[in-house]
């Protein structure tokens, strides 16, 4: 059985797991609205991902026993000024979403549930990843600035980046 607050703790990060998704697919509509494919390709396999993220949890609650509780996912903007701003944002949010991991990370640590800690250890991990990933476009885009080459350039390595579903663990 899990622990409530825990399991409601769980439900919230679902629910931002979702909403990433759902930003991210706000931004790849931008993005297939530039022409710029390849940055719609890299938003588009990390949509997949953030879905991955939430079932990963969904799953979890549900084998635990928990009790999986839905929530409004809110309506991301979809008005950017340019790559490098969409950019910006995204690791606005993913450094807010490793913030509440480990916050997340804490409640299971307060009421002792080892096997909530062990499954957000892989989570933990996982943002280091996403924020160097995203990392890694922003200094690449703040080297292109305003050369178009260089941004068609980045699109096409963007273009190559493929889901790989997670083994979630
Ligand atoms: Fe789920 O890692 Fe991004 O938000």
């Amino acid at each position: 059985m899990m622990n409530e607050r825990l399991e409601n703790a769980f439900c919230v990060q679902i629910n931002k797991e979702l909403y990433s998704a759902y930003l991210y697919l706000s931004m790849q509509t931008y993005f297939k609205e530039m022409n710029l494919e390849g940055f719609a390709n890299w938003m588009n396999v990390q949509v997949q991902e953030e879905l991955a993220h939430a079932m990963g949890m969904y799953n979890y609650v549900l084998e635990r026993g928990g009790k999986v509780t839905l929530m409004n996912v809110e309506k991301p903007d979809d008005i950017w000024e340019s790559a490098l701003n969409v950019f910006e944002k995204v690791l606005e949010h993913e450094q807010y979403v490793t913030s509440s991991i480990n916050d997340l990370t804490s409640v299971a640590e307060e009421v002792k549930d080892r096997a909530a800690i062990s499954l957000l250890q892989w989570y933990i991990k996982e943002q280091v990843e996403e924020e160097a990933n995203v990392s890694n476009v922003l200094g690449n885009l703040k080297l292109a600035q305003n050369d178009p080459r260089a941004l068609l350039l980045l699109d096409r390595e963007l273009a190559t980046r493929t889901f790989v579903a997670p083994v979630i663990a």
